[in-house]
């Protein structure tokens, strides 16, 4: 059986999730489901970054111990997936023990490899990101990406011996070129690395919640070394899914940490002698019409409240329709209750109760016995739309399935059913029902809860690979309508 390994970047519990949170999560959790969908094992993972100064602090303020704050904040991450319906396989934390183990089993490993050594680290840090900056890419002294002013941190830190794989992660690009995606993010990337790699400081003396480094337990592993070993202790390096799953077919990350998981992650890997992922993905960032999403300006968006008003699939619509995954995108809640009217409610909710209706009157409540048309069967791309999701093109698959869906409204529309009798009727009720069929199937890696309302109503249960062909719909089904799928959302 094909396998497939998929994850997202695991999130700093230091706030509440917001709406890129989401966005990263529904995407992976689309292309999950749709390897899933074709019978593929699917292994897919999400989590929590939990150590780190930054949530040292964040749990000080707060008056909780870093302990009790990640327990309660991770909560809030678990409770995201479950309303917005992300199917992961294993939610880790970098507090997990089995986690903490896999970091200092792969510290050892890099240590033992000569890579490691101890020297003084001085540098300009921000702390929100967990990141040190060169004095020439800070922003009048602030941080580039929170605006906040980079601390100066002097200490005696270990350091990863990065520039030594320069040569080996610039041929690894070259054999790869399917390592960085979208391919025109690769350019930029390379052209860094060629100018040289700097060593890393990979361990902190300045706080104390993370993994004591196994050597020098005065030492706290950075905690981005700490959090990228997260994809492989995930599948359990290095025993049992991870000799099935390594490497990951896909890390889906956001533009912002490219660097981490494109250039200090392949390194961290050839040190310790494991092969890279296949690729990383890098997506864009959701903004506001007013610029970025920012604490400061107080214009952070939840996804729970979001979910709670339109509901997980209109939002998830919305996000996997709208943004061409890969570009940054606009979200305006008027733009969830467009497509949601437009797409969700006339063509597909429309569609739906139009031909349950037309069998209800005209045949009983069952499904009659004919074969799809050909005429409508062509109009669905399928290969297309499969080759579309193996690029990760999921918004051009998605736009290819509702095609498929306006076709079926045309189809109707054209054939006037409801004026026809006997044989030639049947035909084009069967022909509406077994194709809505195949449009449910292929919506639920997108919408997975009005997918199975669809396949309900249409009296279908379960469903696999071998359905995903015309004329599966079983003569005699009965049909049970139920409620209006998407009702319209009033202005
Ligand atoms: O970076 N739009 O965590 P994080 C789209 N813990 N995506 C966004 C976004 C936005 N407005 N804002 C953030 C971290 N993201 C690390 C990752 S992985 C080993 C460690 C994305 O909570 C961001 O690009 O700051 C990243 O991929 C993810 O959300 C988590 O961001």
């Amino acid at each position: 059986m094909k396998k497939f390994y998929i994850t997202t970047a695991i999130d700093y519990p230091s706030a509440k999730p917001h709406l890129g949170h989401a966005y990263e999560k529904t995407v992976s959790d689309c292309i999950a489901r749709w390897h899933r969908l074709w019978g593929e094992e699917v292994f897919f993972s999400t989590g929590t970054d939990e150590h780190g100064l930054k949530i040292q602090r964040k749990a000080k303020e707060a008056g909780k111990t870093p302990s009790q704050f990640v327990d309660e904040m991770s909560a809030d991450f678990k409770k995201l997936c479950a309303e917005w319906d992300i199917s992961f396989d294993r939610f880790i934390r970098t507090t997990d023990p089995d986690h903490e183990e896999v970091s200092k089993k792969i510290f050892q490993k890099v240590f033992d490899k000569g890579d490691i050594y101890l020297g003084e680290y001085e540098g300009l840090y921000c702390a929100d990101c967990e990141q040190y900056y060169l004095e020439k890419d800070l922003v009048n002294g602030n941080c580039p990406v929170h605006g906040t002013k980079a601390e100066l941190v002097r200490e005696p830190s270990y350091f990863f011996r990065m520039s030594k794989y320069q040569k080996q992660l610039l041929e690894f690009f070259e054999k790869n070129p399917n390592f960085i995606l979208p391919r025109a993010r690769k350019a930029e990337i390379v052209n860094r690395v060629k100018e040289g790699l700097r060593d890393l400081s990979v361990s902190r003396t300045s706080f104390t919640w993370g993994v004591p480094l196994p050597n020098d337990p005065k030492h706290f592993l950075y905690v981005w070394f700490d959090a990228l070993i997260n994809y492989i202790s995930a599948v359990d390096y290095p025993k049992g899914k991870f000799k099935k799953f390594w490497p990951a077919d896909v890390h889906v990350i956001g533009t912002d940490i490219s660097w981490f998981h494109c250039v200090i992650w392949p390194c961290m890997l050839f040190s310790a002698g494991i092969e890279p992922p296949k690729s990383v993905f890098i997506h864009g960032f959701i903004k506001l019409p007013s610029g970025k999403m920012s604490k400061s300006k107080g214009n952070v968006v939840d996804p729970l409240d979001l979910s709670q008003r339109f509901g997980s699939d209109s939002v998830r619509y919305f996000l996997l329709r709208d943004i061409p995954f890969g570009e940054d995108g606009i979200f305006e809640e008027r733009l969830i209750a467009e497509r949601h009217n437009s797409e969700l409610a006339n063509e597909l909710g429309n569609l739906l109760n139009r031909v349950l209706v037309l069998i209800e009157k005209n045949c009983n409540g069952e499904i009659p016995q004919a074969t799809t048309d050909s005429n409508l069967a062509v109009k669905l791309n399928l290969k297309k739309i499969q080759a579309n999701m193996a690029r990760f093109e999921t918004h051009l698959a998605l736009a290819e399935i509702m095609n498929f869906v306006k076709a079926c409204n045309a189809f109707i529309n054209e054939k006037e059913p409801w004026k026809l009798t006997g044989k030639s009727q049947q035909k084009v009720l069967y022909s509406s029902a077994d194709a809505l069929r195949m449009a449910a199937i292929l919506l639920s890696p997108f919408i997975p809860n009005a997918s199975k309302k669809m396949l309900d109503q249409l009296g279908v249960g379960s469903f696999g690979k071998s359905d995903l062909q015309f004329n599966k719909l079983r003569a005699g089904t009965k049909t049970k309508r139920g409620e209006v799928l998407f009702k319209k959302i009033e202005k």
